[in-house]
Order: C-alpha cells, then sequence, then structure tokens
C-alpha cells in the first residue's frame, strides 16, 4: 500500500501544491521566524483507553510544554466523528499545524483537505491513514505495526517448535477499522500461516481496553475451552484476560499462554510475573519528535513523509532487568 511506502519527501512538493495560498510555513512577509510562544498547534488525541495512551498524552504534553509553543488538546474518546470536530475547531481557530492520531484509518479525506486548503499542515502521529492522497498530511510519526504482528508470530512459531499437535489461538483485536489492529492482526497472521498447527479459532475486538479484554476472553474461553493461547494486540486487553482466564480456574501463562503489544508497565509486571508470556515493544514517547517535525514544517524546511519510532521486544528476564528504569 502507498502509505506503507518509506520514503523522503520534501514538505516542499506540499507546500508548492497550495499555489496561491499563504502557509502556516510562511515566516510572514519580512522572512522573520516566529518565536516558539507564537506558534500554535492543535492535537487531535484517539482518547485514553489505554495505558498506552496515558503515557503518549503526557508525553505530547510535556514536550510542547518544553517547547515553549501553544498547544491545544482534544480527546475524542475513541470517536472519529468527535476527531473530526475537533480538527475543524483548530482549522477555524487557523493554529499553525494540526496533529493527530486517526482512531480508524479511512474517512479522512474531506476533513485533510478543508485543512489543507486553509494551508495548515497535519502531522500523523502514531497511526496512519488509509487515503490515496499522500499530499493531505506533511508526515507520519509511528511504529510499523505490521513489524510488531510479526514479531508476536515469530515468538508463537519459535515458543511451539517442537510441538506437533494443533496451537489453538484466541486474538483479543484492538479498535476495529484502526490502524494497530489491521497490521497486527496482518503480521501475525502472515508468521504463524507458514504452520497449519496454528490455528485463530476466535478473534474478536476488545477496543483495546482492559475491560474489553476481560469480557471478550470470558465469552470466547466458554466457546474454544482447548485454546492454549491467546494474542492481545496491546497490553491492556492482555491484562484483562488475565482476569478472565483466572476466574474460568486456569493459570494465566502456563495453562494458557499470553503474547501481547505494547510494553507498558502494568504489562511489563504481568510478564515479569509470568502471566503474560511475551511482550513487543510499541513505545508511546512520541513527543519530542513531534515537536521536532512541527518546529521544522512552521520554519518550511523539509521534514520525512515517514518516520518510525525503534522497538524491541521483551522475555520474562529482560522485562524484569528493565523494570525499574521503565519511563511508562
Ligand atoms: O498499542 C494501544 C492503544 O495506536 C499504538 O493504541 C497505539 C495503540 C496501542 O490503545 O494500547
Amino acid at each position: 500500500m502507498i502509505r506503507k511506502m518509506i520514503g523522503a519527501v520534501a514538505v516542499g512538493a506540499f507546500l508548492l501544491a497550495l499555489t496561491g495560498c499563504s502557509t502556516a510555513a510562511d515566516t510572514s512577509s519580512t522572512g522573520a521566524a516566529k518565536a516558539p510562544g507564537d506558534i500554535v498547534v492543535g492535537f487531535a488525541q484517539v482518547g485514553a483507553e489505554s495505558g498506552w495512551r496515558t503515557a503518549n498524552t503526557k508525553d505530547i504534553q510535556d514536550a510542547f510544554a518544553a517547547s515553549g509553543m501553544q498547544l491545544k488538546f482534544s480527546d475524542a474518546q475513541q470517536k472519529q466523528e468527535n476527531q473530526i470536530k475537533a480538527i475543524r475547531s483548530y482549522i477555524t481557530q487557523g493554529v499553525d499545524v494540526i496533529a493527530f492520531s486517526p482512531v480508524v484509518e479511512t474517512g479522512w479525506d474531506a476533513v485533510l483537505k478543508e485543512a489543507k486548503d486553509a494551508g495548515i499542515p497535519v502531522v500523523l502521529t502514531d497511526r496512519a491513514v488509509d487515503s490515496k492522497d499522500d499530499s493531505l498530511y506533511v508526515s507520519f510519526l509511528g511504529s510499523d505495526f505490521i513489524k510488531e504482528g510479526e514479531k508476536a508470530g515469530q515468538w508463537v512459531v519459535d515458543e511451539y517448535k517442537n510441538q506437533t499437535d494443533p496451537v489453538k489461538i484466541i486474538q483479543l483485536e484492538g479498535t476495529t477499522g484502526a490502524a494497530p489492529a489491521i497490521d497486527r492482526a496482518e503480521g501475525f497472521a502472515d508468521v504463524i500461516k507458514a504452520d497449519p498447527k496454528f490455528q485463530i479459532v476466535a478473534s474478536q475486538t476488545g477496543d483495546f481496553t482492559r475491560a474489553g479484554g476481560k469480557q471478550v476472553t470470558e465469552a470466547l474461553l466458554k466457546s474454544n475451552p482447548d485454546a492454549t493461547l491467546i494474542f492481545a494486540h496491546n497490553d491492556d486487553m492482555g491484562l484483562g484476560a488475565i482476569e478472565a482466564v483466572e476466574a474460568a480456574g486456569k493459570v494465566p501463562g502456563k495453562d494458557i499462554k499470553i503474547v501481547t503489544i505494547d510494553a507498558v508497565k502494568d504489562g511489563m509486571q504481568a510478564l515479569s510475573d509470568g502471566k503474560i508470556n511475551f511482550i513487543v515493544e510499541c513505545s508511546p514517547l512520541l513527543g519530542k519528535q513531534l515537536v521536532d517535525i512541527v518546529k521544522k514544517v512552521v520554519a518550511g524546511e523539509s521534514v520525512e513523509k515517514r518516520i518510525l519510532t525503534e522497538e524491541t521486544t521483551f522475555t520474562q528476564e529482560q522485562a524484569t532487568a528493565a523494570f525499574p528504569t521503565r519511563q511508562y
């Protein structure tokens, strides 16, 4: 897919496309650069659905406070219509840059076109949009979710390499239509399909929340009592699943192994305690990089179209060792 292609594209191309418009990157007719205190950024956050999101919000707010720029922040409570409203209000207010983390992938073209027509550059953080027109945003900063799913799948393949019996898997999906839910499922499926003994016997959304993960696991364990592995698209759903597994009289981490994505503190604690078996890291600390992108965009400098965050994975021993210095 076009949106997943990695490449450095000068932001100048975006600005050129805005012929005749005055853009936020203009340094005014005098050519003087804007002082940080005069730069206003509107950020439309997904919500507060998970430990990851809470850490992400804090990091972004802290980074902007330290930069001296003005940040307008809104929480969409996981609803696309709320995010669209927030973006429209940032356009009306004439902010210099809009940044947002799209709750789902599709349905953004109209509002992004409105921002473009108003000459306001948009930076995507964390989650991508699925649009044919990549001139609608200047940069996308975030993780490679397909790779995260692949890493989770690879752990499963290695863990069961000596088993010939079927491995029945329950998948707890993230928010339906969200980039991390779509891509993590794809990456995981791609790796485990090499061996037909791996069977995803049930797959349902828990909306990236602890309560959702618990509720869905309760129901799916009843209909699939022979499942022995849970792949949760984030730690919070995995933590909810632990409660459901225990309530069903089984031992999480042993009777039912659990692999998750994020590596937030509560997840790392459960991994260290042996209730989760493996975590793929997804860093929420995007604030500093976002501030740097915004500064460049406002100064009219070029930024890369795709900026990836660096991430690792954790076993039980590695989680125990990393725990004391974990920031989130
Ligand atoms: O994994 C999950 C959160 O978009 C990467 O959203 C983010 C995901 C994260 O709710 O915990």
